[in-house]
């Protein structure tokens, strides 16, 4: 935690060339047009960013509140923002995407071309009887076909619901029935690292474990060419469906609130969330983000390295950067695969000139860059560079030195972007020709978010001095709701003792000196392992419903030098506690089946097995003692309440 510090290191803004935002002044003035009239601010950049096929009349209507609303009588398509309006203005042959396979081959397509595929996928779900509201399911690799899959969707205003590619079939069954799916779009298999891995089996396999009845057609792109199950009531080639459909597609006009994507994250309790955006202000905020936060211009190279299974992928690669026109890399493979300079190969390659990635792949290049100079980015020719950017969890100073130093040669700022899958789009963030940076923080908030630090009761809480990270003020891009489950949302979201803020769920704190915001960590049961979001009740569950072996099971996070976060399950056996071969075999056996049941990102790094777990009287699991324990620290809490506290020393032993 950073306290009053007079040597805080304040890195100068950039001094950038007709940035967006160019300076502290333009910043604070954009601040205080948002704090003098918050609706006037955010409506007056709707219409700036977007085309509306009706305008709207009415910014924020609150009188539902916390369902806010924005825009609401507008009506608009966010394909067509993203798409036809650059064809139409004369940026047809502007290249859309660079995508880059697992095995280096590269294909570009500009946006004529992308509207074009879109319109065709457009009018085949049509074909197959998607129709506007209904959710599609899609199970995909990162490619080109990925983005026109959810292109598509928009179009016909049909709700997508990405499931990331490497969650296992019983996950994917569970986020199909919960929205009720009509079609599943997936691929043959992916291919990542090298490796070829299975999409249409799982597909399979999750509609075969029952409750996918809604599922009347399964789209299947064809990438690897592997030999596939096939069932020829339901299952289509995504070519052979588009192919005798016309190129063009008559966009379904929304209205603003539509629901344009559904997307599943992990919270508190074993159930994740179908987090429910809707079109307009969502695609403003994706929009004005990409301008400002990157400084994204027409000549620009973006790459935004995450995959669009998750929010940062569908923001800043489906939506953001081309509803703004722009040239993005879309890569199908890994970071360190054929070899750990991949990225810095591609970012030569492509002359990218902002690279958006996360704090995790930064410190696992590290390592790789540290024992292999070859491999290192100071190799290869980065100069094209000129904004980084992080997210998906804190970057430690150290990572952020190296990533600034190494990575942009000292020269680019790096833009450090804290937000979450509920928010659409940035929340507190550097702006690069505008803000001041500070290593290991988030800085400040962007214009218009009245981000706050309050006490559990909602009271603001001086800077310096740590508290819960509140948004205090709707805005546009926020989450509309949890699929299905209006009364989660207000309770996960909207809490009545803290006066009707909206709840991050993450801690933080402000700089005293500046101002600055620094992110201290999850205030909830929710851990972040390499930038992924996991619910430690998700994989609890998966855990004992391994009836066989597990009675009992409690997880916890450690700090982890790579994953920033590690996975630590406590698990108490049906049968006698196990040890040396026989405790790691079944250690093997568990994160096997965690692996079945939510997905490989979600497998305990470290299992240990005791006869029980330590408890209060009233029979809660004491998790701050287990995070003790999995730290390797000595436990200082009162232990006096524990029934048997040789468990402490059983599970303090890794297997
Ligand atoms: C975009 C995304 C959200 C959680 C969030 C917080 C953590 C994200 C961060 C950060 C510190 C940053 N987080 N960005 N923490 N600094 N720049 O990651 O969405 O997957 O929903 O995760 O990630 O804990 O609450 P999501």
């Amino acid at each position: 935690m950073r306290t009053n510090d007079a040597k805080t290191r304040l890195i100068p803004a950039a001094d950038i060339k007709e940035a967006h935002v160019p300076s502290t002044s333009a910043y604070n003035e954009l601040v205080a047009q948002a704090e003098a009239d918050h609706d006037g601010y955010w409506s007056r950049l709707a219409r700036e960013f977007l085309s509306w096929r009706t305008p709207f009349t009415q910014g924020l209507d609150d009188s539902q509140a916390p369902f806010f609303k924005w825009f609401e009588d507008g009506t608009l398509n966010v394909s067509y923002n993203c798409l036809d309006r650059h064809v139409e203005s004369g940026l047809g042959d502007k290249t859309a995407l660079i995508f880059e396979a697992d095995d280096g081959q590269v294909t570009r397509i500009n946006y004529r071309a992308l509207l074009e595929r879109t319109c065709r996928l457009a009018n085949a779900l049509k074909a197959r009887g998607v129709q506007k509201g209904d959710r599609v399911v899609i199970y995909m690799s990162m490619s080109i076909e990925g983005v026109v899959a959810m292109q598509a969707c928009a179009r016909i205003g049909a709700t997508h619901s990405v499931v990331f590619g490497g969650f296992s079939a019983q996950s994917l069954r569970d986020r199909i029935h919960d929205a009720a799916a009509v079609m599943v779009i997936t691929a043959d298999e992916q291919v990542r690292g090298g490796k070829q891995l299975p999409l249409k089996a799982i597909v399979d396999e999750a509609i075969a474990l029952g409750g996918c009845e809604s599922v009347t057609n399964v789209l299947v792109y064809q990438r690897s060419g592997a030999a596939i199950g096939w069932n020829a009531a339901r299952d289509r080639w995504l070519h052979e469906e588009m192919q005798d459909q016309p190129a063009t597609c008559e966009p379904e006009w929304v209205g603003a609130e539509h629901p344009l994507f559904v997307l599943y994250t992990s919270g508190s309790t074993g159930k994740p969330k179908g987090v429910q955006h809707a079109s307009g202000g969502y695609l403003l905020h994706a929009a004005l983000t990409s301008q400002w936060t990157f400084d994204l211009k027409p000549d620009d190279v973006f790459w935004c390295t995450a995959d669009i299974g998750w929010v940062t992928g569908h923001t800043y690669i489906t939506y953001g950067p081309l509803a703004l026109g722009a040239t993005e890399v879309v890569f199908e493979g890994v970071p360190t695969y054929p070899d750990a300079g991949r990225f810095w190969k591609m970012i030569q390659d492509h002359r990218v000139s902002i690279f958006y990635t996360a704090p995790t792949a930064i410190r696992s290049l590290i390592k790789a860059a540290e024992s292999n100079e070859t491999v290192h980015p100071r190799r290869y020719d980065l100069s094209s560079l000129r904004i980084l950017g992080s997210v998906g969890e804190p970057i430690n100073p150290a990572a952020w030195e190296w990533y600034h130093q190494h990575v942009g040669g000292g020269r680019c700022p790096i833009v450090d972007t804290f937000w979450q899958t509920e928010t659409g789009g940035h929340m507190i963030t550097p702006l690069p020709g505008a803000t001041p940076l500070v290593p290991g923080s988030c800085t400040l908030p962007f214009p218009g978010i009245a981000a706050a630090i309050v006490d559990e009761t909602g009271n603001d809480v001086p800077n310096g001095q740590g508290g819960i990270l509140v948004v205090k003020k709707p805005w546009p891009s926020m989450i509309r709701t949890i699929w299905g489950d209006p009364e989660r949302f207000k309770s996960s979201y909207f809490p009545a003792e803290l006066k009707g803020f909206y709840l991050a769920g993450d801690g933080a704190i402000r700089d005293a000196d500046t101002g600055y915001f620094t992110i201290t960590g999850r205030i909830d049961d929710v851990l972040n392992v390499s930038g992924h979001r996991m619910g430690t009740m998700e994989i609890e569950s998966a855990l004992v419903s391994c009836t066989a072996l597990v009675a009992e099971a409690a997880v916890v996070g450690r700090p982890d030098d790579t994953t920033g976060e590690a996975i630590c399950a406590f698990v108490v056996l049906k049968g006698a506690r196990p040890s040396g071969d026989e405790a790691r075999k079944i250690a093997t056996e568990l994160r096997n089946w965690v692996a079945k049941e939510i997905g490989p990102i979600a497998k305990p790094k470290d299992i240990r097995f005791g006869d029980n777990l330590p408890k209060t009287r009233s029979g809660k699991i004491m998790r701050r003692l287990l995070r003790s324990v999995a730290k390797g620290e000595t436990v200082t809490q009162d232990i006096s309440t524990l029934e048997n506290p040789a468990v402490l020393e059983q599970l303090a032993q890794s297997n």
